[in-house]
């Protein structure tokens, strides 16, 4: 069977897990522990991100658009990459603007909430970590905090962004998709990435809701988180093939 190593709040596992689901595939979880289970990811393959992908023939892909593109070529249900040129192409600029630009900007967005709220920084924590460690990262005073988190993200780059998905939140109101009429690659890049900026569902129940609060509760936004959380039900619940 396929063997995803990931790390559970991972937005570029929570990518793959998407395209797995959309593709169908059954496969299994390895949940690898920061730091020291690194150590083996190195040794299977070569680099120490997550996600890698195992396949069954013991062939390991690592980065999560290989990943996708390894399970489509080698799957022909539920193609991920529009059949169309333009908007494949279309599907691959928008695959790659959410794995750089919007990763950067929600991680460093989902690190300053971090920074503001000892809550979510132990939430994020392996769930095995020792409740001693949970305990420390609760309390450690964070000092000058508004200079620290405008070094992270700037008011206006913060704004410049939120702006974009602001538009984004807008054209998807009488939309499914983000390309035509069907799933793709496009759809599965941002809704994982936008994880970190409003935890879904998915990751569980410590986290589900909790994220950034100046995006949770931007009410041009409330669209954009709706039609991720559809994405969600549409690719887990196994029984809803309709959004
Ligand atoms: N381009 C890679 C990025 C993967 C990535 O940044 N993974 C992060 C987790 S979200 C990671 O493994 N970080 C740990 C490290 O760099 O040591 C992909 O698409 O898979």
């Amino acid at each position: 069977m396929i063997t995803l190593y990931q790390f559970k709040h991972s937005a570029f596992c929570l990518k793959t897990r998407m395209a797995l689901h959309a593709k169908k595939l059954n496969y299994r979880v390895e949940e690898v522990k920061p730091g020291i289970g690194q150590i083996e990811i190195f040794q299977i393959s070569g680099q120490k991100q997550l996600p890698v992908l195992m396949d069954d023939n013991n062939q390991i892909i690592n980065d999560s658009s290989n990943i996708c593109e390894y399970i489509d070529k080698k799957n022909n249900n539920n193609p991920l990459f529009p059949k169309d040129p333009m908007h494949f192409i279309q599907s691959k600029m928008i695959e790659d603007w959410a794995d750089t630009t919007m990763a950067s900007f929600c991680k460093k967005a989902l690190i300053k909430s971090a920074l503001e709220n000892p809550k979510l920084r132990s939430a994020l924590l392996p769930e095995d970590s020792p409740r001693t460690i949970k305990g420390i990262m609760d309390n450690i005073p964070f000092k000058n905090f508004n200079k620290i988190s405008n070094i992270i993200l700037s008011n206006k780059n913060n704004l410049e962004f939120q702006k974009i998905l602001e538009s984004l939140s807008k054209s998807l109101v009488n939309e499914k998709f983000i390309i035509g009429d069907q799933l793709s690659i496009a759809d599965i890049s941002i809704a994982s990435q936008l994880s970190l900026l409003k935890f879904p569902d998915s990751s569980g129940p410590t986290l589900t809701g909790e994220g950034c609060q100046e995006f949770i509760n931007n009410p041009y936004l409330e669209n954009l988180f709706i039609w991720r959380d559809n994405i969600e039900k549409y690719l887990f619940s196994a029984s809803s093939q309709d959004i």
